[in-house]
């Protein structure tokens, strides 16, 4: 079933954290969003400390903060107490080894408690925390190590020995290494996690820092060059507390989970950092995806808020709604998604498995934080990013004569942009200056992003600014062209890139993975074609579909047109660092 609209009813408005949403909030300021923490003595900030010994201080320190579950099933439970004192004691080891404020710590681990104990535990102790993802292999590892300075890495001996130890030597600053899973004789040049947080002490006074202190280092990847480190400082956490609790609507008795790994962005502003400033239990898998073993945990676990992605969401659908059925997921109230466009079919999919819409909100490491969102409280249109956060100016504009304007007119495209000065803004891209400094123009930070804004301030996402393409004159969004397909019920994804054409200038094409078990035939590529002309006009809907087993995907879900297309033309394919393995 198709829909336009998704109204919300007034019991879905009452307790919502922005029950008034009507996309003019006046009342709200950063100043007063900054009065809902603590802070530190001197007007100091740190992000530990708002999230884990704040809630401590207020006498919650008994309440469950992280539920870790693992790959076995194993569960471990973690109270905000908990998570004081193992936070406490990691910053007492790398305080023992002589890292202080500033120095960067990177972690490279899969979804254990030590990675989140790391996290806050660096903060705390006022360095500055790197998170890798733990299926990079050694040269993306060693360029944003490199990139970042790392004096400090806590990561498994496997890992170590197999992605960090035959490169480490050309890492000057490297000086500490801390290995969790560690035998009983570490490797020359480390030293094991485990035996060095059993002796320190538990208790550790935060560090001061200063809300301009950087606390994050991110790293993002560029259509061309090495990969840019978004820096973010310890101000961040006024923006990830306050996004908590209006896109994704956390209060304290929620339970939350995030399905991000923090080597990605969200995996840390929303797995780490916004559950636990808005004192919510947060529920941590360390397995991977599996459909089954999500719908036993969202059942089990009584999850009320669940943070996902698209890619995830194709991966429920294909399998079809009546597996989601079989469980009781009563306690569930929100599902939103972020990182890449949710189609309109992937909203409806959520009405028809769970009664319960997919709210799509957008953001970048750039940004921090979620900016753009289809609020608890508001109507959801399918296709739609939702309208900007309070305290959020975006706008659509476009260069005219060398000056950026504004685009007011309702569905009109042109480049996403925001104006700076929220707090998890990042302040640099490390020793880049130059390549930060393009992405502002006219008193706006440029997002790349090509957008659409209708009439009632919805945004909707069309492309990367250097995804869509002009055809015959017409300029078609890709998105647009992936949603319609994926209207059929033989497809399972989509990329759809513009090649060079003679005649119309870029011709569109489409590439297709089926759902398991339908076969591709030329009377199936017949009938695709045929859907999509149907669906949008003969000047949008492509005019070749090839069928692929996969489509190149970034690690994080997004697929790879820019690689779709580098492949097609026999060109460089530039930085794959990112790049999903094939295989699967
Ligand atoms: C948080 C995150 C950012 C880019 C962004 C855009 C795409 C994110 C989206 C979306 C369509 C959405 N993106 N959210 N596209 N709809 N709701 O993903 O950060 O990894 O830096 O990616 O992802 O292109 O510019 P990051």
């Amino acid at each position: 079933m198709a829909w336009d609209r998704i109204r919300k009813t007034p019991q879905d408005r009452a307790g919502a954290c922005l029950d008034d949403y009507d996309g003019c909030v006046t009342s709200f300021s950063w100043t007063q969003a900054r009065a809902l923490l603590d802070g530190l003595p001197k007007d100091g900030l740190n992000i530990s400390y708002e999230a884990v010994d704040r809630h401590v201080r207020a006498g919650r320190g008994g309440k469950l903060a992280l539920r870790w579950i693992g790959r076995d099933d194993e569960i471990r439970d973690f109270s905000y107490a908990d998570l004081a004192a193992q936070t406490n004691r990691f910053a007492n080891v790398l305080k023992r080894f002589g890292v202080s404020k500033g120095d960067r710590v990177y972690s490279l681990l899969g979804r254990s408690p030590e990675l989140y104990v790391a996290a806050l535990g660096a903060l705390k102790n006022g360095s500055v925390f790197s998170p890798l993802f733990s299926a990079f292999g050694p040269e993306p590892i060693k360029a944003r190590m490199a990139i970042g300075g790392a004096r400090v890495l806590i990561t498994s001996e496997a890992f170590y020995l197999r992605k960090v130890e035959p490169w480490r030597r050309e890492l000057d600053s490297l000086e500490v290494v801390l290995l969790t899973e560690c035998s009983a004789n570490p490797p020359a040049g480390t030293e094991d996690l485990g035996a060095a947080m059993a002796a320190a002490s538990d208790a550790f006074e935060t560090v001061w820092t200063a809300p301009e202190d950087m606390a994050l280092l991110h790293f993002t990847s560029g259509t061309t060059g090495r990969p840019k480190g978004a820096v973010h400082v310890h101000d961040a956490v006024v923006a990830h507390h306050v996004t908590g609790r209006y896109a994704l609507d956390l209060h304290a008795d929620d339970i939350f989970w995030c399905t991000a790994d923090p080597g990605w962005i969200t995996g840390t502003s929303y797995g780490i950092v916004s559950p636990l400033t808005n004192a919510a239990t947060m529920i941590v898998d360390q397995a991977e995806f599996d459909a089954e073993r999500w719908y036993r945990i969202l059942q089990d676990q009584k999850v009320t808020v669940w943070y996902t992605a698209p890619t995830a969401i194709r991966m429920l659908m294909k399998l079809g709604a009546d597996i989601p059925k079989r469980f009781d997921l009563s306690s569930l109230r929100l599902i939103a998604s972020v990182g890449e466009p949710l189609n309109p079919e992937g909203v409806a999919w959520g009405m028809e498995a769970f009664g319960k819409p997919i709210h799509d909100n957008w953001w970048q490491t750039e940004t921090g934080g979620i900016m753009i969102s289809n609020f608890r409280s508001m109507d959801v249109k399918p296709g739609s990013m939702g309208r900007p956060l309070p305290g959020i100016t975006a706008g659509i504009v476009e260069r005219r004569n060398g000056e950026i304007c504004e685009i007011t007119k309702p569905m009109a495209m042109g480049e996403l942009a925001l104006r700076p000065g929220w707090p998890s803004m990042m302040r640099a891209y490390l020793h880049e200056e130059e390549r930060y400094r393009k992405c502002f123009a006219g008193g706006w930070y440029l997002t790349g992003d090509l957008a659409m804004r209708d009439g009632e301030g919805y945004y909707w996402f069309v492309g990367r600014s250097d995804d869509v393409i002009k055809s015959a004159g017409h300029l078609i969004g890709p998105f647009e062209v992936e949603s319609a397909l994926m209207e059929h019920p033989a497809v399972a994804e989509v990329g759809v890139i513009g090649l060079p054409d003679p005649a119309a200038g870029e011709m569109v094409k489409a590439y297709v993975a089926l759902k398991s078990g339908i076969e591709a035939s030329e009377a199936l590529r017949k009938e695709l074609l045929g859907h999509a002309r149907k669906r949008l006009g003969p000047a949008v809907a492509p005019k070749d579909i090839a069928f692929r087993q996969n489509l190149p995907k970034t690690r994080s879900g997004k697929i790879m047109r820019r690689l779709l297309k580098a492949r097609e033309l026999g060109l460089p394919e530039g930085d794959i660092s990112t790049l999903e393995s094939e295989e699967r």
